[in-house]
């Protein structure tokens, strides 16, 4: 714009527009905090009272034959305010590390965000809980329903209900986790169990129980058969860790009682249920005779690993002294009942040779499953 042929309301118009553009820089450029930017923006370029707003009604005072050139000088004067606002917000939300600590200041410097950010790891179920979902699924398609039961038990439901008598030595108190709270004698043991000082009141022996097969008690004393269920969870035994063993573990529990149950019937439930789960043609197994104290006749249940035979569980037809002691009639009902461990079904699944290794939780293992 030359000078020469510029009119006086013109001019003034210019002369307030560069003042105002002046004090806006200063203003800015002297904020030191937030609030202070806020309150030179309010002043500036407050949409109802800002002076950027006012000086915009100036442009209504100048000529027409101005107006062109002073709605230039307005938009020049506006952008130069809004880049003295920008300036000052960078300068005020930008972390200024010059006088942080030498440490914080270091890592600081050395933070590069345009590097791309560690993605997040997703994590996953552990294979045992995953066998236990494939188990309960299967399981629930061939018509059973799956209950819990306790983990601390009493000695009826872990052993006596079980058909195992107080001599009988898997109730030995170095075959079982005891809890330090019982003050009986363990039965068939002299050991003392360790408890409360002499003289506090006797309390019912508990102890972790070593077997899922209490479940089918606690489940046939409170409901009439027929019954046809799943048991899954953790067992406990002071077994040494090897490769197949574990003093935790789960295990699997089946029971099915009803008028006409035969072994015939329990052999067809286990075979179906490794076929399903491991695919018709890559198991088999076999049925070995055995001794449970609760089952008539008792069978081991292997399956074909590695060139031999892995011992997954034991089963047989629930014994008469069973169903009587949870008060079902044997003329009445008969029953079978099973009971695998889970981590080695687990195990022959995944092809682990060591069941440590899926208590180990080493990411780099389990990450594989
Ligand atoms: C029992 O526990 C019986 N309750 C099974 C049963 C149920 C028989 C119903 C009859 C009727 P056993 O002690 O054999 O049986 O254990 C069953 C399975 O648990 C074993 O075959 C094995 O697969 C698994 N198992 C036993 N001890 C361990 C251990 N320390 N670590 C890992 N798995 C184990």
């Amino acid at each position: 714009m030359t000078t020469s042929n510029v009119s006086d309301g013109l001019r003034e118009f210019c002369a307030s527009l560069d003042e105002l553009s002046a004090a806006a820089q200063q203003a800015f450029a002297a904020v030191a905090d937030a609030a202070a930017l806020e309150e030179a923006r309010v002043d500036f370029t407050g949409a109802k009272a800002g002076k950027l707003k006012a000086a915009q009604q100036g442009l209504g005072k100048v000529d027409k034959a101005d107006k062109p050139a002073a709605g230039k000088k307005f938009n020049e004067a506006k952008a130069a305010v809004e880049a003295a606002l920008e300036a000052a917000r960078v300068r005020i939300h930008t972390v200024d590390i010059s006088g942080v600590s030498s440490t914080l200041t270091g890592a600081l410097a050395s933070f590069d965000p345009t590097q791309p950010g560690r993605p997040f790891r997703l994590g996953h179920l552990h294979p045992v809980t995953q066998t236990i979902a494939d188990m309960k699924d299967i399981m629930g398609r061939l018509g059973f329903t799956a209950v819990e039961g306790p983990e601390i038990e009493d000695e009826w439901h872990n052993f006596e209900a079980l058909n195992i008598p107080a001599i009988h030595p898997a109730r030995d108190p170095l075959d079982n986790f005891y809890l330090a709270t019982a003050t009986a004698l363990a039965p068939g043991s002299s050991n003392r169990v360790p408890g409360p000082a002499a003289g506090a009141a006797p309390e019912k022996p508990l102890l972790l129980r070593s077997q899922t097969s209490t479940v089918q008690i606690r489940v046939m004393e409170s409901t009439p058969p027929p019954v046809r269920i799943i048991s899954l969870g953790r067992v406990y035994r002071p077994d040494t860790a090897d490769a197949t063993h574990y003093p935790m573990f789960h295990q699997i529990e089946g029971l099915l009682v009803d008028r006409g149950v035969t072994m015939a019937d329990l052999k067809s439930v286990l075979r179906l249920f490794c076929q399903s789960y491991f695919g018709k043609d890559e198991v088999h197994i076999r049925f070995r005779p055995s001794f449970f104290p609760f089952t008539e006749p008792s069978v081991e249940v292997d399956m074909n690993w590695q060139g031999g035979w892995m011992e997954m569980g034991g089963a047989g037809m629930v014994d008469p002294n069973v169903l009587r002691a949870v008060g079902y009639d044997p003329e009445e009902v008969t029953g079978f009942a099973f009971g695998l461990g889970v981590e080695r079904v687990c195990m022959r699944q995944h092809g682990i040779t060591d069941i440590r290794a899926l208590y180990e939780n080493d990411v780099r293992f389990l990450s594989q499953f």
